[in-house]
């Protein structure tokens, strides 16, 4: 740089002011460039960390012992996309994490152990593996542990959305367990077996009141389609978790996916402007994310970052969940898929 513009960036630096030019092909590039980067965390690699949690604090003092999944390229920055937040939840028996709700959208995916539960505003559920639960914006939860084994789940959150909109609020319940207000499974009959109340007019960006997607139908629904038709070049089999109401996401900032890959196939190479946090549930293979090959198993969690090509492979039948801010892209007109 030469001198004189030196000095002059100098001088309007004092007003507050800065070129465009010196940054305009970084503000602006031909295609994204994140500066998240593909990794993989093996479960059988973090178990013994993640229960050493639990002999470090208990769930009251963390109010939640959560290990968070940092992407290597953001590290101190709590976040595994530039917009998601995911971590490793464990609750011992016995255990409560206090009731309390924020802005921040939450889902959970259970991975390990049985016995615990998640409530939302008044109802629990009792968390099974695989289960997709979520906890909708500003909605109270807590969660517990009646049963007899260590739990832990793989939380996902839009911390980083929220944050990057400054718009964050959250409170403590004045209780530190919810009392019980319905039954368990009452929202899953009212809203989640193809009957709506009749007064129920939900607006587009509301989130479900079905609050768990049990893995037990989805496993079934995905076998079913499994057995009935011949996977798709680039997704296998792929379907998206909705409202059922709508038709839409189940929460407005985070798309939720389950996958099926039959044993020996491999997709072809898609890439997509919505970075996606991948865990895998059954089987296992390799996910080859812009030229570098992760092998996957039971309970690993892997991302793709925007706009990485991402092959699958599955050494054995492999079911897979994912999530993403793809609803966010979307209603801004920024989505962009390009399937290779
Ligand atoms: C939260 O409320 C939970 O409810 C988990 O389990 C992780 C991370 C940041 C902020 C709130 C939960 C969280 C969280």
């Amino acid at each position: 740089m030469t001198d004189v513009r030196r000095a002059y960036y100098d001088r309007i630096a004092a007003h507050g002011l800065t070129p465009l030019w010196e940054v305009l092909g970084a503000l602006v590039p031909p295609e994204p460039r994140p500066p998240a980067v593909p990794a993989l965390w093996r479960y059988a690699e973090l178990r013994e960390h993640v229960m050493e949690a639990g002999r470090v604090i208990t769930a009251e003092e963390a109010e939640r012992r959560v290990l968070i999944l940092e992407n290597p390229g953001l590290r101190g920055q709590s976040c595994i996309t530039q917009s998601l937040y995911a971590g490793l939840q464990l609750i011992l028996p016995g255990e409560v994490a206090p009731a309390h709700r924020h802005t921040q959208s939450a889902l959970r995916l259970v991975l390990d152990g049985e016995g615990a539960y998640t409530a939302v505003d008044g109802e629990r559920t009792t968390m099974r593996r695989g289960d997709f639960i979520i906890t909708p914006a500003w909605t109270f939860h807590d969660h517990g542990n009646l049963g007899d084994q260590p739990v832990v789940w793989l939380d996902g959150l839009d911390i980083p959305t929220v944050r990057f909109l400054d718009a964050g609020f959250a409170e403590k319940a004045a209780t530190q367990v919810q009392s019980v207000a319905r039954p368990e499974g009452d929202a899953l009959a009212r809203y989640g077996a193809n009957l709506l109340p009749l007064d129920y007019a939900p607006k587009p960006a509301d989130p479900t009141k079905v609050f768990v997607y049990p893995h037990e139908k989805t496993r079934a629904a995905m076998q079913a389609i499994a057995a009935a038709s011949a996977p798709d070049p680039h997704l296998a089999h792929k379907q998206r978790y909705v409202n059922p109401a709508t038709g839409t996401s189940p929460m407005p900032t985070i798309a939720a996916f389950t996958q099926a890959i039959p044993a020996g196939f491999e997709t072809r190479a898609l890439r997509s402007t919505d970075g996606t946090i991948h865990v895998c549930l059954e089987g296992s293979g390799e996910a080859e994310i812009a030229g570098t090959t992760y092998r996957f198993a039971e309970n690993d969690v892997f991302v793709v970052p925007s706009w990485h090509r991402l092959q699958l492979r599955a050494s054995r039948d492999a079911m897979l969940f994912s999530f993403s801010d793809r609803p966010v892209q979307q209603a801004l007109g920024l989505w962009r898929e390009e399937r290779l």
